[in-house]
């Protein structure tokens, strides 16, 4: 629950401020829905709920409100009064918005469109579904292992001196080999494989269906000294169905596009695009691959599964 205040970055000039929010960027999740609640009786608080799959980000663009948020295990109260300050109000946390001010204009992000039953909207459901969660909630972690989040999806398997940090998420059915490290300021989705050897560092946000490969390294300060620190790690964004080859290292703030393939032993220095094949020291553009892994001809047809990929890639 520490992680749920946001500071977005605000680009201002003379004319006054700006801010952008991007998916898997300095918003932690795809955006599917956008909603804003104003014109509120301060006296009416609402939510009173939590949501079972739902991610949201909240920010108050105008005015101000309270949120309180219950996670099952800790309750903590958080005033939205600056447009640059979000609350990320993660699946399973019951929420409650107080103290509306009249000029109040809270705008909500979320990781899916509107679905009625995906509300828990009574406290004592809440607690009992939240228990029954955490009971079934089977994760494998090896004893040698050192793991110190709570948030771990469903079959998802961490094996032998891997140690993840407290404030890591990693979603359902990933499996994380031997000798990884995790750190903080990390996100990993769904269907993630993370082979051994592999150093992630805070800044990464990792999509579903990523394969990382052996002894791959994400960098996150591109000016690195002893003991100084950079005001805020540079953040990596590797997009769903990526894959990345062994003993790769990508350099900070890059994006991998979606299906973009990594060959062994590459630095990445630059974005990739989706369904590109990099590699090299620095790597670099190696032609089209398709979803299942293989190179396309130049007519953009798979060479093994024979797909035609050019609507996909979206070249002319
Ligand atoms: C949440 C907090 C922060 C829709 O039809 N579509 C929508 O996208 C939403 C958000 C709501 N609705 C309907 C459902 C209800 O009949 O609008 C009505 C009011 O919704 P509710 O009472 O849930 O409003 P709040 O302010 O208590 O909660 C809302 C969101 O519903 C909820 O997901 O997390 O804001």
């Amino acid at each position: 629950m520490e992680n749920s205040n946001m500071k977005f970055q605000v680009i201002g000039d003379e004319r006054g401020s700006l801010i952008s929010l991007e998916a898997m960027k300095n918003i932690p999740f795809n955006i599917k829905r956008v909603y804003y609640i104003y014109g509120v009786d301060p006296k009416l608080p609402r939510g009173f709920h939590a949501h079972k799959e739902l991610q949201q980000v909240l920010v108050c663009v105008s005015g101000s409100c309270t949120i309180i948020l219950d996670d099952g295990n800790v309750k903590s109260e958080h005033i939205l009064n600056e447009p640059d300050h979000g609350i990320l109000v993660d699946k399973m946390v019951w929420h409650e918005m107080h103290h509306f001010s009249e000029d109040c204009i809270l705008m909500v992000l979320a990781s899916d469109i509107y679905k009625e039953e995906d509300y828990i909207r009574n406290f004592e459901d809440f607690r009992i579904y939240f228990k029954k969660k955490s009971n079934l909630n089977k994760y494998f972690s090896h004893e040698l292992s050192l793991v110190e989040t709570n948030n771990i999806g469903d079959n998802t398997k961490i094996w032998a001196y891997t140690h993840v940090f407290p404030g890591a998420k990693i979603g359902e059915n990933c499996n994380i080999n031997d000798h990884t490290l995790i750190e903080n300021d990390v996100v990993l989705g769904n269907n993630v494989t993370v082979k051994s050897g592999v150093h992630i560092w805070d800044g990464a946000r990792i999509g579903n269906n990523v394969f990382i490969g052996p002894s791959v390294v994400f960098t996150n300060d591109l000016n690195p000294r002893s003991k100084r620190y950079p005001e805020k790690f540079a953040q990596t964004i590797i997009n769903d169905y990526a894959s990345i080859g062994a003993n790769s290292t990508i350099v900070a703030g890059n994006v991998i596009g979606e299906h973009a393939m990594i060959g062994a032993g590459s630095v990445v220095t630059k974005d990739i695009p989706p369904y590109t094949l990099w590699y090299g020291n620095p790597a670099v553009f190696r032609g089209y691959v398709c979803e299942c892994g293989n190179k396309l001809n130049v007519n953009y047809i798979c060479q093994t599964c024979n797909e035609n990929m050019k609507n996909k890639i979206g070249v002319k």
